[in-house]
């Protein structure tokens, strides 16, 4: 089916490489309506729509270079990736629905994320979108970003949403052959909008999203309302979008990440990524809201938190979280970041 998916998009368009190397970047992205659970799995087909921003300049470079070899060579963040392992098992997966198989070209693929991987911070989202961004350069395809959304789907569901900056969202779609299931961008801006990276663990979470989003489907008691509330969640955040109303946003995005929580909290046995410091954080936060600052917390599949507020409070929000990593998603490149330590 997944290749049925390939063969659709690539009609009409290069199958051999017409270069020898090509490289791109693509942003991570913070979901404000989540992404949580799959109506099928291998075609990575979402039960519900998704809405996110995309964080600048933190993201993943790939390169990927045509190599007479014959089997793949992949390394992230300088190092080499052994064949066995599951990060460089996806990966080959993914470049083998592109290769014809009378002319299969192997690849060196490099690939460097600057921010902690699998922490929470979309890391699979910013690599897959990169890998298909970097294909459609190497093939010289000519698809629409919406076409290259339904192909990085196929590596990672959020990484659908990674092909652009700013907000994007993401269609569920209905159909089961998933062609209708794609991202595209909200061509609207807020200048004053601020994304704040809260470390708590940058180490690898113990659960994957994927099985996290199994798992609870099957669970969880309070699954069956979650689609709905998610479908409601995205349309006011648009509206708060549109609007700017960093209360509205705040408010939904944040309700929208506990209600997601909570799914996972009812499953048997229960998943649960919060450590003491991420609850710790989370009433900090909830007692800054009650002060009437409009600073609010959405949480991904990890214990990690990313604090949503405008220019306005960020001194309130320096002065409580001084460790926090503040991205400007819609500043210019020399003022997107004003604190931080992941460069
Ligand atoms: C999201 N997450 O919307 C949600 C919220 C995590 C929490 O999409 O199985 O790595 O590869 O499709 O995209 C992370 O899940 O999962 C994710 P797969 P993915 O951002």
């Amino acid at each position: 089916m997944k290749q049925n998916i390939v063969h659709n998009i690539l009609l009409g368009q290069q199958h051999v490489p017409k270069h020898h190397t090509a490289h791109a970047f693509a942003p991570s992205n913070i979901a404000l309506c989540k992404y949580w659970g799959k109506r099928n799995e291998s075609l990575r087909l979402p039960m519900n729509n998704s809405l996110s921003i995309s964080l600048g300049e933190y993201g993943t470079h790939t390169s990927i270079t045509v190599i007479d070899d014959k089997r793949d060579k992949i390394f992230f963040n300088r190092k080499e990736i052994g064949h066995h392992t599951a990060f460089s098992k996806r990966l080959i997966n993914f470049l083998d629905l592109f290769r014809v198989e009378k002319n299969k070209p192997y690849f060196l693929i490099e690939t460097a994320a600057n921010l902690p991987v699998c922490a929470g911070f979309a890391s699979s989202a910013s690599g897959f979108a990169a890998l298909t961004l970097a294909l459609q350069k190497l093939f010289d395809w000519h698809l629409t970003k919406e076409k290259l959304s339904i192909l990085a789907r196929l590596g990672s569901g959020s990484a659908a949403r990674s092909l652009w900056h700013g907000f994007v969202k993401w269609h569920a779609g209905h159909l089961n052959n998933g062609m209708d299931s794609y991202a595209e961008k909200i061509p609207l801006t807020w200048n004053q909008l601020c994304i704040g990276l809260l470390v708590i663990a940058a180490k690898k979470k113990k659960i994957s999203s994927s099985h996290a989003m199994a798992h609870t489907i099957l669970q969880s008691k309070r699954y069956t309302t979650w689609p709905q509330t998610a479908h409601q969640h995205c349309l006011v955040i648009e509206k708060a979008i549109k609007e700017k109303n960093m209360i509205l946003l705040g408010q939904t995005a944040q309700q929208n990440s506990i209600d997601m929580h909570a799914v996972m909290h009812a499953s048997d046995p229960p998943i649960n990524y919060n450590t003491p410091q991420t609850n710790a954080a989370i009433h900090q936060i909830l007692g800054l809201q009650k002060k009437k600052h409009a600073i609010y917390f959405t949480q991904d599949a990890g214990s990690n938190l990313i604090l949503l507020f405008t220019q306005q409070d960020m001194p309130i929000v320096l002065h409580y979280f001084p460790q926090v990593k503040v991205i400007l998603p819609f500043a210019n490149k020399d003022a997107s970041h004003v604190s931080g330590y992941f460069s």
